[in-house]
Protein backbone atom coordinates (compact mmCIF):
# COMPACT_ATOMS: atom_id res chain seq x y z
CA UNK A 1 0.00 0.00 0.00
CA UNK A 2 3.04 2.43 -0.76
CA UNK A 3 1.34 4.21 -3.23
CA UNK A 4 -1.73 5.21 -0.99
CA UNK A 5 0.71 5.79 1.82
CA UNK A 6 1.90 8.81 -0.50
CA UNK A 7 -1.77 10.03 -1.01
CA UNK A 8 -2.77 9.87 2.14
CA UNK A 9 0.17 12.05 3.21
CA UNK A 10 -1.60 14.87 0.72
CA UNK A 11 -4.44 15.50 3.56
CA UNK A 12 -2.32 16.90 6.57
CA UNK A 13 -5.15 16.39 8.98
CA UNK A 14 -4.44 12.75 8.91
CA UNK A 15 -1.85 12.27 11.73
CA UNK A 16 0.34 8.55 11.59
CA UNK A 17 -0.94 5.79 9.98
CA UNK A 18 -1.01 2.29 11.35
CA UNK A 19 -2.39 0.63 8.42
CA UNK A 20 -3.74 0.66 5.00
CA UNK A 21 -6.18 -2.15 3.96
CA UNK A 22 -8.60 -2.57 0.97
CA UNK A 23 -12.66 -2.09 1.79
CA UNK A 24 -15.87 -2.22 0.28
CA UNK A 25 -17.39 -4.27 -2.44
CA UNK A 26 -17.95 -1.29 -4.55
CA UNK A 27 -18.01 -2.12 -8.61
CA UNK A 28 -16.69 1.23 -9.59
CA UNK A 29 -14.42 3.25 -6.93
CA UNK A 30 -11.56 1.54 -5.03
CA UNK A 31 -11.47 1.97 -1.54
CA UNK A 32 -9.18 1.99 1.15
CA UNK A 33 -9.76 1.66 4.98
CA UNK A 34 -7.18 4.23 7.14
CA UNK A 35 -6.27 3.23 10.51
CA UNK A 36 -3.92 5.51 12.34
CA UNK A 37 -1.93 4.82 15.18
CA UNK A 38 -3.67 7.69 17.46
CA UNK A 39 -6.44 6.15 19.30
CA UNK A 40 -8.10 9.59 20.14
CA UNK A 41 -8.06 9.90 16.43
CA UNK A 42 -10.18 8.76 14.14
CA UNK A 43 -9.91 6.52 10.93
CA UNK A 44 -9.99 7.44 7.70
CA UNK A 45 -11.33 6.05 4.40
CA UNK A 46 -9.53 6.68 1.37
CA UNK A 47 -10.81 6.50 -2.44
CA UNK A 48 -9.90 6.56 -5.80
CA UNK A 49 -12.44 8.06 -7.74
CA UNK A 50 -13.10 6.41 -10.89
CA UNK A 51 -12.76 9.47 -13.39
CA UNK A 52 -12.98 7.51 -16.61
CA UNK A 53 -16.81 6.61 -15.23
CA UNK A 54 -16.95 10.29 -13.26
CA UNK A 55 -15.49 12.56 -15.80
CA UNK A 56 -15.87 15.77 -14.55
CA UNK A 57 -14.92 14.92 -10.92
CA UNK A 58 -14.89 18.72 -9.75
CA UNK A 59 -17.79 18.88 -10.20
CA UNK A 60 -18.85 15.51 -8.20
CA UNK A 61 -16.91 17.29 -5.73
CA UNK A 62 -18.31 19.87 -5.55
CA UNK A 63 -22.50 17.92 -5.63
CA UNK A 64 -21.21 16.25 -2.54
CA UNK A 65 -19.60 19.45 -0.62
CA UNK A 66 -23.25 21.17 -1.41
CA UNK A 67 -24.80 17.83 -0.41
CA UNK A 68 -23.01 17.02 2.86
CA UNK A 69 -22.91 20.67 3.87
CA UNK A 70 -26.78 21.29 3.05
CA UNK A 71 -27.71 18.41 5.52
CA UNK A 72 -24.87 19.21 8.22
CA UNK A 73 -26.40 22.49 8.63
CA UNK A 74 -30.09 20.97 9.14
CA UNK A 75 -29.34 18.45 11.54
CA UNK A 76 -27.28 21.60 13.42
CA UNK A 77 -30.55 23.44 13.14
CA UNK A 78 -32.58 20.45 14.42
CA UNK A 79 -29.60 19.86 17.62
CA UNK A 80 -29.37 16.84 16.82
CA UNK A 81 -26.66 14.43 18.69
CA UNK A 82 -23.59 13.03 17.17
CA UNK A 83 -23.79 14.89 13.54
CA UNK A 84 -20.62 13.72 12.61
CA UNK A 85 -21.83 9.96 12.24
CA UNK A 86 -25.14 11.22 10.69
CA UNK A 87 -23.39 13.02 7.98
CA UNK A 88 -19.88 12.18 5.78
CA UNK A 89 -17.55 14.75 5.91
CA UNK A 90 -14.59 15.00 3.42
CA UNK A 91 -10.53 16.40 4.40
CA UNK A 92 -9.21 18.72 2.54
CA UNK A 93 -5.90 18.53 0.46
CA UNK A 94 -2.91 21.13 1.89
CA UNK A 95 -4.02 23.66 -0.41
CA UNK A 96 -7.98 23.34 0.38
CA UNK A 97 -8.98 21.16 -2.32
CA UNK A 98 -11.06 18.32 -1.20
CA UNK A 99 -9.61 15.95 -3.32
CA UNK A 100 -6.10 15.35 -4.81
CA UNK A 101 -4.89 14.77 -8.51
CA UNK A 102 -1.99 12.68 -8.70
CA UNK A 103 -0.15 12.13 -12.32
CA UNK A 104 0.26 8.69 -12.21
CA UNK A 105 -2.92 7.32 -10.52
CA UNK A 106 -5.60 10.02 -10.69
CA UNK A 107 -8.12 11.67 -8.02
CA UNK A 108 -8.37 10.40 -4.24
CA UNK A 109 -10.11 11.90 -1.79
CA UNK A 110 -10.65 11.10 2.21
CA UNK A 111 -13.34 11.49 4.89
CA UNK A 112 -13.59 10.15 8.26
CA UNK A 113 -14.44 6.79 9.06
CA UNK A 114 -18.17 6.81 10.75
CA UNK A 115 -17.20 4.83 13.74
CA UNK A 116 -19.34 2.19 15.52
CA UNK A 117 -21.37 1.39 12.02
CA UNK A 118 -22.11 -1.49 9.99
CA UNK A 119 -23.16 -2.47 6.82
CA UNK A 120 -25.85 -5.20 6.13
CA UNK A 121 -26.57 -7.05 3.00
CA UNK A 122 -29.88 -8.07 4.31
CA UNK A 123 -32.18 -6.38 6.20
CA UNK A 124 -35.38 -6.83 8.35
CA UNK A 125 -38.87 -5.79 8.31
CA UNK A 126 -37.87 -3.31 11.37
CA UNK A 127 -34.86 -2.27 9.94
CA UNK A 128 -36.96 -1.12 6.38
CA UNK A 129 -39.47 0.84 7.88
CA UNK A 130 -36.49 2.71 9.41
CA UNK A 131 -34.74 3.24 6.00
CA UNK A 132 -37.87 4.51 4.40
CA UNK A 133 -38.62 6.71 7.11
CA UNK A 134 -34.81 7.87 6.71
CA UNK A 135 -34.68 8.11 2.66
CA UNK A 136 -37.97 10.09 2.55
CA UNK A 137 -36.26 12.53 5.00
CA UNK A 138 -32.96 12.60 2.94
CA UNK A 139 -34.93 13.87 -0.21
CA UNK A 140 -37.19 16.34 1.86
CA UNK A 141 -33.82 17.89 3.43
CA UNK A 142 -32.08 18.11 0.12
CA UNK A 143 -35.67 19.32 -1.46
CA UNK A 144 -34.19 23.42 -0.57
CA UNK A 145 -30.61 23.12 -1.84
CA UNK A 146 -29.60 26.87 -2.71
CA UNK A 147 -27.64 25.49 -6.01
CA UNK A 148 -28.46 23.19 -8.71
CA UNK A 149 -26.79 19.79 -8.70
CA UNK A 150 -25.11 18.73 -11.61
CA UNK A 151 -25.26 15.46 -13.35
CA UNK A 152 -22.08 13.84 -12.70
CA UNK A 153 -23.20 10.82 -15.15
CA UNK A 154 -25.45 12.23 -17.62
CA UNK A 155 -28.87 9.99 -18.32
CA UNK A 156 -27.46 7.75 -15.25
CA UNK A 157 -31.32 6.13 -14.43
CA UNK A 158 -32.67 6.97 -17.89
CA UNK A 159 -33.88 3.98 -18.87
CA UNK A 160 -34.35 5.15 -22.36
CA UNK A 161 -31.10 6.03 -22.60
CA UNK A 162 -29.93 2.51 -21.10
CA UNK A 163 -32.00 1.04 -23.50
CA UNK A 164 -30.30 2.64 -26.64
CA UNK A 165 -26.92 1.73 -24.71
CA UNK A 166 -27.64 -1.94 -25.00
CA UNK A 167 -28.98 -1.59 -29.00
CA UNK A 168 -25.64 -0.32 -29.54
CA UNK A 169 -23.76 -2.94 -28.00
CA UNK A 170 -25.83 -5.46 -30.09
CA UNK A 171 -25.17 -3.86 -33.12
CA UNK A 172 -21.35 -3.67 -32.33
CA UNK A 173 -21.12 -7.66 -31.13
CA UNK A 174 -17.49 -6.43 -29.61
CA UNK A 175 -16.64 -9.81 -27.80
CA UNK A 176 -18.81 -12.00 -30.18
CA UNK A 177 -21.23 -12.71 -27.25
CA UNK A 178 -24.50 -12.02 -28.95
CA UNK A 179 -25.63 -15.62 -29.44
CA UNK A 180 -25.19 -16.63 -26.39
CA UNK A 181 -27.41 -13.76 -24.76
CA UNK A 182 -29.91 -13.44 -27.69
CA UNK A 183 -32.52 -14.90 -25.97
CA UNK A 184 -32.12 -12.65 -23.04
CA UNK A 185 -32.29 -9.58 -25.40
CA UNK A 186 -35.20 -11.06 -26.52
CA UNK A 187 -36.80 -11.20 -23.27
CA UNK A 188 -35.97 -7.50 -22.39
CA UNK A 189 -37.20 -6.08 -25.35
CA UNK A 190 -40.44 -7.33 -24.84
CA UNK A 191 -41.05 -5.31 -21.62
CA UNK A 192 -39.13 -2.45 -22.73
CA UNK A 193 -41.93 0.17 -23.85
CA UNK A 194 -43.77 -0.62 -20.62
CA UNK A 195 -40.71 0.64 -19.07
CA UNK A 196 -39.61 3.45 -20.16
CA UNK A 197 -42.74 5.04 -18.36
CA UNK A 198 -41.01 7.75 -16.30
CA UNK A 199 -39.01 9.14 -18.48
CA UNK A 200 -42.51 9.78 -21.01
CA UNK A 201 -44.22 10.74 -18.08
CA UNK A 202 -41.39 13.38 -17.41
CA UNK A 203 -41.68 14.42 -21.32
CA UNK A 204 -45.71 15.30 -20.62
CA UNK A 205 -44.62 17.33 -16.98
CA UNK A 206 -46.17 14.75 -15.22
CA UNK A 207 -42.89 13.63 -13.15
CA UNK A 208 -40.77 15.91 -11.48
CA UNK A 209 -37.13 15.15 -10.76
CA UNK A 210 -35.50 15.75 -7.38
CA UNK A 211 -32.36 15.40 -5.88
CA UNK A 212 -31.95 11.65 -5.26
CA UNK A 213 -28.68 9.65 -3.95
CA UNK A 214 -29.42 7.64 -7.34
CA UNK A 215 -27.35 3.89 -5.39
CA UNK A 216 -29.46 3.37 -2.19
CA UNK A 217 -28.26 0.07 -2.58
CA UNK A 218 -28.39 -1.58 0.58
CA UNK A 219 -24.56 -1.45 0.87
CA UNK A 220 -24.30 2.19 0.69
CA UNK A 221 -25.69 2.80 3.89
CA UNK A 222 -24.19 2.46 7.26
CA UNK A 223 -26.60 1.28 9.96
CA UNK A 224 -25.99 1.54 13.69
CA UNK A 225 -26.42 -1.13 16.32
CA UNK A 226 -30.05 -0.75 16.65
CA UNK A 227 -30.60 -1.47 12.60
CA UNK A 228 -31.11 2.42 12.39
CA UNK A 229 -29.55 3.99 9.40
CA UNK A 230 -27.14 6.11 10.39
CA UNK A 231 -26.10 7.56 7.46
CA UNK A 232 -26.15 6.96 3.35
CA UNK A 233 -22.45 7.05 1.87
CA UNK A 234 -21.46 6.67 -1.65
CA UNK A 235 -22.70 10.21 -2.73
CA UNK A 236 -21.24 10.35 -6.45
CA UNK A 237 -24.71 9.59 -8.03
CA UNK A 238 -26.60 12.22 -6.16
CA UNK A 239 -28.34 14.51 -8.75
CA UNK A 240 -31.85 15.42 -9.88
CA UNK A 241 -33.61 12.28 -10.87
CA UNK A 242 -36.97 10.77 -10.03
CA UNK A 243 -38.25 9.41 -6.69
CA UNK A 244 -38.07 5.97 -8.63
CA UNK A 245 -34.66 5.96 -8.33
CA UNK A 246 -34.73 5.59 -4.33
CA UNK A 247 -36.92 3.60 -3.73
CA UNK A 248 -36.61 1.14 -6.42
CA UNK A 249 -32.34 0.75 -5.96
CA UNK A 250 -33.39 -0.04 -2.38
CA UNK A 251 -36.02 -2.39 -2.72
CA UNK A 252 -33.61 -4.22 -5.62
CA UNK A 253 -31.23 -5.27 -3.43
CA UNK A 254 -32.89 -5.22 0.15
CA UNK A 255 -36.17 -7.07 -0.84
CA UNK A 256 -34.40 -9.51 -2.89
CA UNK A 257 -33.64 -13.23 -0.80
CA UNK A 258 -30.27 -13.56 -2.92
CA UNK A 259 -27.38 -10.92 -4.07
CA UNK A 260 -27.18 -9.34 -6.68
CA UNK A 261 -25.64 -11.86 -8.87
CA UNK A 262 -26.72 -14.74 -7.46
CA UNK A 263 -26.11 -17.48 -9.75
CA UNK A 264 -29.23 -20.40 -8.01
CA UNK A 265 -32.47 -18.34 -9.14
CA UNK A 266 -34.55 -20.70 -6.56
CA UNK A 267 -32.87 -18.80 -3.80
CA UNK A 268 -34.28 -15.35 -5.12
CA UNK A 269 -37.09 -13.96 -4.08
CA UNK A 270 -38.99 -11.01 -3.40
CA UNK A 271 -39.51 -10.03 -0.18
CA UNK A 272 -43.05 -8.43 0.19
CA UNK A 273 -42.52 -7.74 4.03
CA UNK A 274 -39.74 -5.64 3.22
CA UNK A 275 -41.73 -3.90 0.53
CA UNK A 276 -44.82 -3.05 2.69
CA UNK A 277 -42.20 -1.87 5.38
CA UNK A 278 -40.11 0.21 3.58
CA UNK A 279 -43.35 2.12 1.82
CA UNK A 280 -44.68 2.52 4.65
CA UNK A 281 -41.77 4.42 6.43
CA UNK A 282 -40.95 6.11 3.30
CA UNK A 283 -44.93 7.38 3.19
CA UNK A 284 -44.49 8.25 6.85
CA UNK A 285 -41.47 10.93 5.86
CA UNK A 286 -42.43 11.66 2.20
CA UNK A 287 -45.56 11.97 1.78
CA UNK A 288 -45.84 15.82 2.24
CA UNK A 289 -43.96 16.49 -1.15
CA UNK A 290 -44.83 13.70 -3.33
CA UNK A 291 -47.46 14.11 -5.75
CA UNK A 292 -49.83 11.13 -6.65
CA UNK A 293 -48.37 10.26 -9.82
CA UNK A 294 -45.32 9.54 -7.91
CA UNK A 295 -47.07 7.34 -5.53
CA UNK A 296 -48.80 5.65 -8.14
CA UNK A 297 -45.16 4.87 -9.42
CA UNK A 298 -43.78 3.21 -6.28
CA UNK A 299 -44.79 -0.47 -6.92
CA UNK A 300 -43.37 0.00 -10.84
CA UNK A 301 -40.13 1.74 -9.63
CA UNK A 302 -39.60 -1.91 -7.53
CA UNK A 303 -39.20 -3.58 -11.12
CA UNK A 304 -37.75 -0.81 -12.90
CA UNK A 305 -34.51 -1.09 -11.19
CA UNK A 306 -33.94 -4.87 -11.33
CA UNK A 307 -34.91 -4.45 -14.76
CA UNK A 308 -32.37 -1.41 -15.82
CA UNK A 309 -29.78 -3.50 -13.66
CA UNK A 310 -30.61 -6.43 -16.21
CA UNK A 311 -30.07 -4.22 -19.01
CA UNK A 312 -26.73 -2.56 -18.00
CA UNK A 313 -25.04 -5.65 -16.53
CA UNK A 314 -25.96 -7.15 -20.36
CA UNK A 315 -24.77 -4.49 -22.79
CA UNK A 316 -21.67 -4.81 -19.98
CA UNK A 317 -21.25 -8.19 -21.00
CA UNK A 318 -22.36 -7.71 -25.03
CA UNK A 319 -19.59 -4.76 -24.69
CA UNK A 320 -16.50 -7.69 -23.13
CA UNK A 321 -16.67 -6.13 -19.56
CA UNK A 322 -15.48 -2.75 -20.03
CA UNK A 323 -17.71 -0.96 -17.27
CA UNK A 324 -18.51 -2.86 -13.64
CA UNK A 325 -15.35 -5.06 -12.03
CA UNK A 326 -15.82 -8.37 -12.31
CA UNK A 327 -14.35 -11.48 -10.19
CA UNK A 328 -14.82 -14.33 -13.28
CA UNK A 329 -15.65 -14.17 -17.00
CA UNK A 330 -19.22 -14.72 -17.03
CA UNK A 331 -19.58 -12.76 -13.60
CA UNK A 332 -22.05 -10.24 -15.49
CA UNK A 333 -24.05 -12.53 -17.80
CA UNK A 334 -24.55 -14.32 -14.01
CA UNK A 335 -25.93 -10.81 -13.22
CA UNK A 336 -27.72 -10.45 -15.63
CA UNK A 337 -29.94 -13.76 -15.29
CA UNK A 338 -30.00 -12.76 -11.59
CA UNK A 339 -31.68 -9.39 -12.14
CA UNK A 340 -34.30 -10.22 -15.07
CA UNK A 341 -35.53 -13.22 -12.79
CA UNK A 342 -35.83 -11.00 -9.76
CA UNK A 343 -37.66 -8.60 -12.34
CA UNK A 344 -40.19 -10.77 -13.50
CA UNK A 345 -40.76 -12.41 -9.58
CA UNK A 346 -41.42 -8.30 -8.54
CA UNK A 347 -43.89 -8.18 -11.60
CA UNK A 348 -45.78 -10.95 -10.36
CA UNK A 349 -46.57 -8.91 -6.97
CA UNK A 350 -47.64 -5.58 -8.65
CA UNK A 351 -51.28 -6.33 -7.90
CA UNK A 352 -50.48 -6.78 -4.22
CA UNK A 353 -48.14 -4.02 -4.00
CA UNK A 354 -50.82 -1.53 -5.66
CA UNK A 355 -53.40 -3.10 -2.68
CA UNK A 356 -50.80 -2.53 -0.66
CA UNK A 357 -49.92 1.43 -1.24
CA UNK A 358 -54.27 2.24 -1.68
CA UNK A 359 -54.81 0.30 1.25
CA UNK A 360 -52.02 3.15 3.29
CA UNK A 361 -53.70 5.74 1.88
CA UNK A 362 -57.09 5.23 2.91
C1 LIG B 1 -22.45 0.49 -9.12
O1 LIG B 1 -20.38 1.98 -7.15
P1 LIG B 1 -21.32 0.92 -6.72
O2 LIG B 1 -20.74 -0.44 -6.78
O3 LIG B 1 -22.00 1.27 -5.42
C2 LIG B 1 -23.22 1.42 -10.06
C3 LIG B 1 -24.69 1.40 -9.69
C4 LIG B 1 -25.21 -0.01 -9.80
C5 LIG B 1 -24.38 -0.92 -8.88
C6 LIG B 1 -24.77 -2.37 -9.03
C7 LIG B 1 -21.69 4.72 -10.86
O4 LIG B 1 -22.54 0.98 -7.79
O5 LIG B 1 -25.42 2.23 -10.55
O6 LIG B 1 -26.54 -0.07 -9.45
O7 LIG B 1 -22.99 -0.81 -9.18
N1 LIG B 1 -22.67 2.75 -9.97
C8 LIG B 1 -22.31 3.41 -11.08
O8 LIG B 1 -24.26 -3.07 -7.97
O9 LIG B 1 -22.50 2.98 -12.21
MG1 LIG C 1 -21.01 1.51 -3.17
Amino acid sequence: MEEQIKIIRQFPEVGEVEEISALTSGLINQTYYVKTKNPSEPDYVLQRINHLIFTDVKMLQHNIDLVTSHIRQKLEDKNESDIDRKVLRFLPTADGQSYYFDEATGYWRVSVFIKDSKTMSEVTPESSYLVGLKFGEFEAMLADIPEPLGDTIPNFHNMEFRLQQLHDAVAANAAGRLEEVQSLVDAIEKDADEMCMAERLHREGKLPKRICHCDTKVSNMLFDEDGKVLCVIDLDTVMPNFVCSDVGDFLRTAANTAQEDEADLSKISFRMDVFTNFIRGYMESARCFLTSQEIELLPFSAMLFPYMQAVRFLTDYINGDTYYQIKYPTHNLVRTKAQFDFYQKVREQLPAMKAYIAELLK
